[in-house]
């Protein structure tokens, strides 16, 4: 059985304080979701990359919106649950950071 746990919105200093532990991630007000473009040298190595982040994203019960085009690969992070931005965000952000770390 799937249990779904509530998680809060991140106010402005929580929110400011999770950025500040993240690399190159940006903050969209009107979707209160943070994203950010990871480019790489091939398509092989971007796609090797989704599938290292759906690894994630599956570990963490906590997916992803994203595109892919070619060598370039946009993911943006939301808590749709909570209708904003919650600290699921900010750690799955900082584990796809650690994969290029
Ligand atoms: N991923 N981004 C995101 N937001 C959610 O609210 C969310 C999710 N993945 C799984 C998930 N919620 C489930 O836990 C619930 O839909 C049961």
């Amino acid at each position: 059985m799937k249990v779904n746990t509530m998680v809060d919105k991140l106010n402005d200093q929580e929110r400011q304080a999770g950025l500040r532990g993240l690399h190159n991630w940006t903050h969209d007000q009107a979707a209160d979701a943070i994203s950010r473009v990871f480019k790489f040298k091939s398509f092989s190595e971007a796609f090797g990359f989704m599938t290292r982040v759906a690894l994630e994203a599956e570990k963490a019960d906590h997916h992803p919106d994203w595109s892919n085009s070619y060598d370039s690969v946009t993911i943006s992070l939301s808590t749709h649950d909570a209708g904003g931005l919650s600290e699921k965000d900010i750690s799955l952000a900082q584990a796809i950071d650690k994969l290029l770390a």
